[in-house]
């Protein structure tokens, strides 16, 4: 899927051209090299940053010249392939169209996670964003960091979790829910006797790295949603080590697919699509978190869960355009905000998967919906 951008700019690369990105990189290094004197430099900043005609409510007044609100998307990552990213910035954009006054600039950071501090930094220091908007469990930190550095820059940052800091909100996806029942219908699929499904009662979860959002609600509450169907299933968990190697994906899927594995899911992003060619290839079952995957590999794409991340971006922009935005606070939302669902109405779903599988999958969804299902969302 890829994203409309023409509303407003976007960018890709390193924000490195301008004067005040020249200053601050040197600090950047110098802070995480010398712990003595980094002090020293927080200062000179903070001085710099404070002195007339430099401050960046003024930059971004003369950048701009019209008095408009400015927003930075900062994506983590790149855009096409990871939904997340790909709903926050349709969401962003779309927002930006329906509304005067509202400007909107989108920077892909890239896979390089150990550049992402230095080129929020960068991106803050030169922009004089009234918001920056991001979408990561590991931001709040390069936030709060980054954040010291300008005390009046605010950070609103979904699908993570972090209270306490005046500048930060965050809203995290309730993804125990999904991975729950994404993990019940997996159950129910590799118990089946639908063509592709096995008598190993093994499933599959291949992610692009772990992360404690991952470990302690993802992969639990898919192998729990799962065992609820069948105490006696096993989970397969394997690892790629980064988020755009379809390659790596597709060969881990093969070694699950010979060692039984016959349903699969996934936290991948781009490298998601080693795996749709490995379940095509070789006859086995996917459920996707987040976003409608069915045209993926219709008859074998048999769930899609869906985060309602889009419509969240535009919300947000809205609140804080009202000044409704609770800085210092971390919400959590999820099926019964909403936030959380399952995609039942597509031709991959209701014209692949056999109608029992469907009324039972739909019986358990509605006691869930209804909040009759127990479940304990364990600590991240
Ligand atoms: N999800 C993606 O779809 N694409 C990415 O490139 C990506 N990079 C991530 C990097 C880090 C360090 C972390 C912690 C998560 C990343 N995610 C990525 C996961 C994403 O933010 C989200 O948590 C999951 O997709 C679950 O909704």
């Amino acid at each position: 899927m890829g994203y409309n951008n023409t509303a407003k700019s976007e960018e890709k690369g390193q924000p490195w051209p301008s004067l005040s990105s020249a200053i601050f990189f040197p600090i950047i290094v110098i802070m995480r090299t010398n712990v003595k004197i980094a002090p020293l430099f927080v200062a000179c900043m903070l001085l710099f940053a404070l002195l007339p005609g430099c401050r960046r409510g003024d930059a971004a007044a003369a950048r701009r010249g019209d008095g408009a609100v400015s927003v930075l998307v900062f994506i983590p990552g790149v855009v096409a392939g990871s939904p997340t990213y790909e709903m926050m910035v349709e969401g962003a954009l779309e927002f930006a169209r329906e509304t005067e006054g509202l400007e909107v600039r989108v920077f892909e950071a890239g896979h390089n996670q150990a550049m992402w501090e230095e080129q929020l930094m960068a991106m803050v220091a030169e922009g004089g964003y009234d918001l920056v908007l991001s979408s990561n469990p590991a931001l709040p930190e390069i936030a709060a960091s980054v954040g010291r550095v300008f005390p009046s820059q605010k950070f609103v940052i979904t699908d993570a979790h972090y209270s306490g800091n005046p500048q930060i909100m965050t809203y995290m996806f309730n993804q125990f829910e999904q991975a729950l029942f994404l993990g019940y219908l997996a159950g129910l699929v590799s118990t089946s006797n639908m063509p592709h499904a096995n008598s190993a009662r093994r499933i599959g979860f291949i992610a692009a790295q772990e992360f404690p959002l991952l470990t302690r609600h993802m992969v639990p509450g898919f192998i729990e949603g799962a065992r609820r169907v069948d105490p006696s299933i096993e989970l397969d968990f394997r690892v790629i080590g980064n988020w755009f190697d379809a390659g790596a994906a597709s060969e881990l899927a093969q070694g699950m697919i010979n060692a039984g594995v016959d349903v699969f899911t996934s936290i991948a992003g781009g490298a998601t699509q080693g795996l749709i060619h490995a379940i095509r290839d070789r006859g086995a079952y996917a459920v996707f978190f987040n976003t409608n995957e069915y045209d993926q590999a219709p008859g074998l794409v048999v769930g899609s869960g869906i985060v309602r991340q889009r419509e969240l971006t535009k919300e947000i922009l809205a609140n804080f355009l009202e000044g409704n935005i609770q800085f210092g606070t971390a919400r959590t939302i999820g099926a019964g905000e909403g936030y959380i669902d399952f995609i039942f109405d597509d031709p991959g779903f209701r014209d692949h998967v056999p109608a029992d599988i469907q009324e039972r999958f739909e019986a358990f969804m509605y006691d869930f919906r209804a909040g009759h299902v127990e479940f304990t969302v364990p600590p991240l």
